[in-house]
């Protein structure tokens, strides 16, 4: 159990993204985004959903601000879709879409929540696809476009800004294992997608502090730490690579440090970079390391490497080793609170960012309403819990860590499974769109109240 308290100003949240609530896929001006056409494929999404209705909350916004402010969430993360800004990529602004945000910020605001605001979560305008998605550098320019009109919107008013989320994902899972949207399988334009997802964030970067005076800036990453499942030289080698492959082709450069050459190496070894590295012009790598106020983190569980020698979906030589006698979340991945306190360790010892938030956190598990109609969600209480502890403990060690995002608000459309998997603190039915906040929001209620982990 842990009682001391958290910094004073330390903020307390939860998060979302606009494709997997917000619904109203073809409403007010939209444009189709990548999901929309992706979702549609036979045998994409694991249950056959997609995000036309989600949680509804197009509609609902006022009353989930509602929620936010009954639990005493300061501050709110979410994300703004691109195709409701500019349904085409570029050009014509759609002023109904930019409406709803600000709409959206100006009830967050009045509630005294603080508006944290995600530009890219993964829902790409399908006409940029057409040209090549983030594969081309045109696509960055785009991005600069859309960034350009929102903050100059919203940027008297919101002064937190993420530039992107997880670009692991949306190049890897998008690009080259086909789990996400657009749903390819291409090395070379994975490497190329992740390059221009990176030179789009920094060139943002400058937008952004342009557009949006004494805002905090920064990108969202999904850091999975590496260990080997033994000390064979195979399993370390393993760990060397997936963490190179996960985490550091994304910090390496954002820190100023270019592409890590052992992973440039390796791809190169693969066959995966048949033009090189000619997707980086002079002045990018310079670009993508501007100067950020902090670094988004969204940890969920850590990777144990087997280096079996047998390609996984992905084609990368290992596999994740699965201790049995550990608890594993419904997504199949491992509860490993002590992973989060060694990557804030070692993020702040090897990178040494502004600030640190941790913009997701949490687990899926399905419980629903029982005969009480309370949701009694235990183990994502104890899920929550022990991963503030590992906060407080990095804390203490002397980690600049300013804040924490539970993932997420409510249930939501988790990607390439649908509705089947469910993170949210509140609960959310589907078919009539009524919300319930689980035992697990009344438990974080408590700690943000408190400004300390509650005992479970
Ligand atoms: O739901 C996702 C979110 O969109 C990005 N980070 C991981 C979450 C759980 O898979």
């Amino acid at each position: 159990m842990s009682l001391s308290r958290f910094p004073t100003d330390f903020l307390w949240g939860a998060a979302t993204s606009s494709y997997q609530i917000e619904g109203a896929w073809n409403e007010d001006g939209r444009g189709e985004s990548i999901w929309d056409r992706f979702s549609r494929q036979p045998g994409a999404i694991k249950d056959g959903s997609n995000g036309d209705v989600a949680c509804d909350h197009y509609h609902r916004w006022r009353d989930d601000i509602a929620i936010m402010k009954q639990l005493g969430l300061q501050v709110y993360r979410f994300s703004i879709a691109w195709p409701r800004i500019l349904p085409n990529g570029r050009g014509a602004v759609n002023q109904k879409g930019l409406k709803f945000y600000s709409d959206l910020v100006d009830e967050l605001l009045a509630n005294d929540i603080v508006p944290f605001a995600t530009l890219y979560h993964w829902d790409l305008p399908q006409t940029l696809q057409d040209e090549g998605g983030w594969a081309v550098r045109s696509t960055a320019e785009a991005f600069v476009e859309y960034v350009d009109v929102v903050t100059s919107a919203l940027g008297g008013r919101v002064k937190q800004w993420i530039t992107h989320n997880e670009p692991w994902c949306a190049s890897i899972l998008g690009y080259q294992n086909g789990e996400h949207a657009p749903g390819l399988q291409d090395w070379p334009s994975a490497l190329a997608a992740s390059h221009h997802l990176l030179l789009s964030h920094g060139w943002a970067v400058d937008v952004i502090r342009r557009n949006s005076p004494g805002a905090q800036v920064g990108i969202t990453l999904n850091l999975t730490p590496a260990e080997p499942a033994s000390s064979s030289q195979h399993d370390q080698e393993a760990t060397r690579h997936f963490d190179g492959f996960f985490n550091r082709w994304f910090l390496d450069p954002i820190y100023g440090r270019g592409y890590p050459a052992d992973m440039v190496a390796d791809y190169a070894a693969a066959g995966r970079l048949p033009g090189g590295m000619a997707f980086v012009q002079a002045g990018d790598l310079e670009t993508i390391a501007a100067a950020t106020d902090f670094l988004g983190i969204n940890y969920y569980s850590r990777a144990v490497l087997r280096n079996s020698q047998v390609p996984e979906a992905d084609n990368e030589p290992r596999s994740v080793f699965q201790a049995p006698e550990n608890e594993w979340t419904e997504m199949g991945w491992e509860v490993y609170a002590d992973g989060l306190y060694q990557l804030l360790i070692r993020v702040q010892a090897d990178y040494n960012p502004a600030n640190i938030y941790i913009t997701e956190n949490g687990a899926s598990y399905s419980d629903g309403p029982n005969g009480d109609g309370k949701v009694h969600d235990h183990r994502r209480i104890q899920y929550l819990h022990d991963h503030l502890v590992a906060c407080e403990r990095a804390i203490q060690a002397g980690v600049k860590l300013g804040g924490y995002f539970a993932w997420s608000l409510m249930d939501n459309f988790e990607w390439g499974w649908g509705y089947k998997q469910r993170f949210g603190m509140v609960w959310v039915d589907y078919e009539t769109q009524q919300r319930v906040p689980k035992e697990s929001a009344h438990w974080y209620s408590r700690v943000i109240a408190h400004n300390t982990v509650q005992p479970v």
